[in-house]
């Protein structure tokens, strides 16, 4: 059956539909594929990409290819208003996933009668795709929080305030760009409801929201992410939770910790106290020498925290303490958006 010159029109209408359907998923799982590659550098994707590619390309029979030109497609060149709108990564993965997962179902329906073993394949690897787009966009939404962590020394711990939603929009103006919820007494549903509401003024804003201790509610207010104590939950049981999409920083102040966070794949490392607090009075302080050798090896976004104030973080910056974590100094102070613009100031000091 599989023969150009014994098929009849019938056939050659079908290879034909075949052939343009085998080049559309091969060209949408390249783009997928060079996203992987350049976009998310994620090597693993890249080798499954290039898999599904690779069989669909050995099942492009000379056939399907020489049928190409058996009727003058009309519609060719033809564009639709949302292809030229596009214009985000996400938009890319989700048309080019959908070109593919299309593409596929047609070859699946018309290769059933003459391949079947075409219709077979061409099943199993949309069904795959289903799951690889959600993956892509899990890791894109990751990339991009990584991108904030790494771009901004500032990270804000909230405390429990009557006007706490009126501080924090005020250190959104300031330009603080990681919020992290903490909220340590209260119930549940009022711990939720005030996420909820931290987490809006972080979209607005275009800032990461981070949730501390509580994978539920980080879920529940869908957070961009979850920092994590040594005594809570680990890492790895916090990665099977929540996916690939959120950020996991963990609280890490030996070499086993550090070592053992960055085994596991944690996004940032906060250490400290460096000086003494009230907000975690029970806490032995760690040297600012003890932090710059557990720090040297470190190649995700780390931050100082404990004691840290507007008079000492020269210091921190002279020692080489680029990112630092506070709560009061922002939590208590008279005026949050300037305190937090001269902090941010501070911070971007040369040195
Ligand atoms: N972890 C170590 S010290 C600390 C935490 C959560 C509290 C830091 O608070 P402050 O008020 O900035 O000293
Ligand atoms: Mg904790």
């Amino acid at each position: 059956m599989l023969n150009p010159n014994t098929a009849n029109a019938e056939d050659l209408r079908i290879y034909q539909i075949i052939d343009a359907n085998l080049d559309r998923a091969r060209e949408g799982l390249r783009v997928l594929e060079d996203w992987a590659r350049f976009g998310l550098c994620e090597e693993k994707y890249v080798i499954r990409i290039k898999n599904f590619r690779q069989i669909l390309g050995k099942k492009h029979l000379d056939v399907y290819k020489q049928s190409r030109n058996h009727i003058e497609d009309k519609c060719k060149g033809l564009t639709h208003q949302e292809q030229v709108n596009r214009k985000t990564s996400e938009q890319i993965i989700n048309s080019n996933s959908a070109r593919v997962q299309e593409a596929l179902r047609v070859i699946e329906e018309f290769s059933r009668l003459h391949n079947h073993e075409l219709s077979k394949i061409a099943s199993e690897i949309r069904y795959e795709i289903y799951t690889l787009e959600i993956d892509l966009l899990s890791l894109n939404k990751r990339k991009k929080s990584e991108a904030i962590l790494k771009d901004n020394d500032l990270y804000v711990i909230t405390d429990q305030k009557e006007n706490l939603l009126e501080i924090i929009e005020d250190i959104l103006i300031a330009g603080v760009r990681i919020i992290q919820h903490r909220f340590k007494t209260g119930t549940d549903k009022d711990n939720l409801e005030e996420a909820l509401q931290i987490k809006n003024l972080c979209k607005r804003y275009n800032s990461l929201f981070i949730v501390n201790d509580r994978i539920d509610i980080a879920l529940a207010s869908n957070a961009d992410g979850i920092h994590l104590g040594q005594d809570d939950l680990d890492l790895k049981t916090a990665r099977k939770l929540l996916g690939y999409s959120k950020i996991i920083g963990i609280s890490a102040n030996n070499e086993i910790d550090i070592s053992n966070a960055l085994k596991d794949g944690c996004d940032y490392i906060g250490i400290g106290p460096v000086f003494k607090t009230s907000t975690k009075k029970a806490k032995k302080t760690i040297s600012i020498e003890k932090i710059k050798t557990l720090t040297k090896d470190i190649n995700i976004p780390w931050f100082v925290i404990g004691g840290i104030k507007l008079n000492n973080i020269l210091h921190l910056k002279r020692n080489g303490f680029k990112k630092v974590a506070l709560v009061s100094q922002l939590m208590n102070s008279k005026d949050p958006k300037e305190d937090a613009i001269m902090i941010l100031k501070d911070l971007s000091h040369a040195n």
